[in-house]
């Protein structure tokens, strides 16, 4: 298991390529897919912690995300599941925002991002805190729909869609790398979609 990001993936150095990654098919419709059933949430009861090792853990509820500085961002969608879906116009706070709020210690390393209902997942704190990584809560202007994550996910557009999690509720930063939910059930802890990094080895 590489716990690096490779050069190609920091932002100084733009990934050179074709824009649909190897294996992937375009689609303009937009599949929903998930483990488990689409949970039930009161807005007042929502709220967004960041944690782990950080010098100041926060909780936002859902008043205080919402005024937090904002960010749109258009990115493609590539689904491990061979579909892509370009040109979504996302609305919501950048990651490295919101981890910045919270005063990310040097030790941090990796990031587990929690999600209702148990769901995590695993990168590395570098590839969250890239361009273009967002906790959104719009897309294509209008609210997430429940089914795609509403009232909040994470979109890391480098990587296959399941590390982007819908219903996120807690970004913990740790020391160590520690699989999540589909990383432990055979998909690759990377997730590379240029790399086609679909299933682990082990
Ligand atoms: N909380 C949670 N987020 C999740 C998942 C999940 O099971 N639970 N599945 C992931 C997978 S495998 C995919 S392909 C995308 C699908 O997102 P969509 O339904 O909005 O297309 O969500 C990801 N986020
Ligand atoms: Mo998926």
């Amino acid at each position: 298991m590489n716990s690096e990001p490779a050069p190609a993936d920091t932002p100084e150095s733009p990934r050179q390529g074709p824009r649909l990654p190897p294996g992937q098919v375009l689609t303009e419709k937009w599949p929903v897919l998930h483990h488990g059933s689409v949970p039930k949430m009161d807005l007042a009861r929502w709220d967004l912690r960041v944690d782990g090792l950080v010098a100041d853990p926060v909780r936002w509820t859902w008043e205080e995300f919402r005024a937090l500085p904002r960010v749109q961002v258009r990115s493609d969608i590539h689904c491990v599941t061979r579909w892509s879906r370009y040109d979504n116009l996302w609305e919501g706070v950048a990651a490295a925002e919101a981890l910045r709020r919270a005063g990310i210690k040097p030790e941090a390393r990796f990031a587990i991002v929690h999600a209702e209902q148990g769901f995590t997942t695993n990168l590395p704190l570098t590839a969250l805190l890239e361009p273009g990584v967002l906790l959104a809560d719009t897309h294509g202007g209008e609210p997430l729909t429940p089914e795609h994550g509403w009232p909040l996910r994470l979109v890391v557009p480098r990587r296959y869609f399941w590390k982007s999690a819908k219903w996120v509720r807690r970004i913990e930063l740790v020391p160590a790398d520690r699989p999540g939910f589909w990383e432990q059930n055979g998909y690759h802890n990377d997730a590379d979609p240029w790399r086609e990094e679909r299933f682990s080895d082990w």
